[in-house]
């Protein structure tokens, strides 16, 4: 089976359509990886019904982890970590009004006993979070994943090293 027609064990979630320009990210290096994930469009602000609705059924779908972006007054991650104790891995979206520092804020100030893994701000915060939910996964005892991990920070090293003059 491929990772497309197996029951996704990582949700990608954004509190808006406007976020996918930065969650495609996520959702393409958990490919990348052959990690099987499915992508919705949930708002703490819009959709609170179908937010609860999500978290609390996450991990009886077989979720193990939730990646989830936001923007603004980002409190998706925030409110789905307080419905699911799976692990929730926090994307700020780069909002115009600010950049994303209100977006960073919002997710990444939580209270204690309700924690959200906070990443940077923008493309390089949900590629990271996918990489960090692989890692996660891997360390729980997933070999596939663990191989496409090391398979990745391998080829990353070698562009590196076959690009190592600028000038070229
Ligand atoms: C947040 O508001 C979303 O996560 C998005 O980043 C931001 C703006 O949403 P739209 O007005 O573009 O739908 O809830």
């Amino acid at each position: 089976m491929t990772a497309s027609n197996r029951p996704p064990v990582v949700g990608v979630v954004m509190g808006s359509r406007s976020d996918w320009d930065t969650m495609q990210h996520a959702a393409q290096k958990l490919g990348e990886l052959g990690i099987p994930h499915e992508v919705r469009v949930v708002s703490a602000h819009r959709t609170p019904d179908a937010l609860f609705e999500y978290a609390a059924t996450a991990r009886e779908r077989g979720l193990k982890a939730i990646i989830a972006g936001a923007g603004g007054a980002a409190h998706l991650p925030g409110m789905l970590a307080s419905k699911t104790a799976l692990p929730v891995l926090g994307v700020p979206v780069q909002s115009k009004a600010l950049n994303g520092m209100d977006s960073l804020l919002s997710i990444v100030q939580m209270p204690a006993g309700v924690p959200v893994a906070t990443f940077s701000i923008g493309n390089a915060g949900a590629a990271n979070a996918a990489l960090f939910a692989a890692a996660q996964l891997a360390a729980a005892g997933d070999a596939d994943v663990a191989a496409a991990l090391d398979a990745f920070r391998q080829r990353q090293t070698d562009d590196v090293a076959a690009g190592d003059d600028p000038r070229r």
